[in-house]
């Protein structure tokens, strides 16, 4: 499908690049799925891209909770990901002074070498993107920042004025695609959708097909309300790395995102 038709004023009015190219790999995958591969070791990783990477139009990692990590182990997920039409989204949350994000974008991780997309807070104020945004420069290579405007975790500090200063930011840079959204609520993303309008993207965890609660305070939401209340992509974990058939699950996540995104 075309992806203007699928996307509507989003893609007409997103400015970001990497926007775009996620909105064209969703419609080539007919899914809105970003898989949240949280797994101590590459090797599960590099199973769970070959099992459901048809589907997934992005992987979210958190690299510093692989046991052992080597640089050459790592450049195996890149490698993989990037053979599926994945986009690298490191889920790094920086969040302190401008210089310090810079030099943490490099370090033994070196995520400006291959995260296409990583996510900040912005409690630190607006530095902080340019410093990661300065990293990427330093390697001649583009990329975009996920703010957490919301969380999904129970009793997380964001409120609604936080989340206002956030979107300040976000508007500010043009380094900024998008948002980091509370996919367990509808009504919270139906509210961060209006002050966001079409411009940028929001994406949210918080998301399970079964699931009512998760572990630890984790919060879930029906992904197809979440779609349809303004998530651009739903960020889906143990839904598809724990069930008994990653695979199947991921087609489930897949479809169902997808055909919230036509009917809205
Ligand atoms: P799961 O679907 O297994 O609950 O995983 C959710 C993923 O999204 C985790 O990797 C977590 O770090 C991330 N996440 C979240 O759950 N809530 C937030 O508010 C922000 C996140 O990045």
């Amino acid at each position: 499908m075309n992806a203007e038709d699928a996307w509507g004023p989003r893609w007409v009015n997103c400015a970001h690049p990497l926007s775009h190219e996620f909105m064209r790999v969703a419609c080539e995958k007919e899914s809105l799925v970003v898989l949240a591969a949280d797994l101590p070791h590459v090797s599960g990783i590099l199973q769970l891209i070959e099992d459901v990477g048809d589907c997934v139009c992005a992987l979210k990692t958190h690299v510093d909770m692989v046991d052992g990590f080597s640089m050459e182990d790592w450049s195996k997920v890149v490698e993989a990901a990037r053979s599926k039409g994945m986009l690298l989204f490191e889920d790094r949350k920086f969040a302190d002074i401008g210089r310090v994000a810079q030099t943490q974008m490099g370090g033994m991780y070196d995520i400006r070498s291959w995260a296409d997309l990583v996510t900040s807070h912005s409690v630190s104020g607006p530095d902080v993107v340019d410093g990661i945004a300065a990293a990427w420069d330093d390697v001649e290579r583009v990329g975009g920042v996920l703010l957490l405007a919301q969380m999904s975790s129970s009793g997380n500090l964001l409120g609604e004025s936080y989340t206002d200063a956030t979107l300040d930011i976000g508007r500010a840079s043009p380094h900024v695609l998008g948002y980091i959204g509370n996919g367990s609520s509808g009504v919270e993303l139906k509210e961060l959708r209006a002050k966001v309008g079409e411009g940028q993207m929001i994406w949210t965890p918080g998301v399970n097909l079964s699931a009512k609660e998760g572990v630890m305070g984790q919060r879930y939401g029906n992904p197809a309300e979440a779609v349809l209340a303004g998530s651009d992509a739903i960020i889906v974990g143990t839904g598809i790395h724990k069930s008994a058939d990653p695979a199947s699950a991921a087609r489930e996540y897949a479809s169902s995102s997808w055909e919230a995104l036509l009917e809205r």
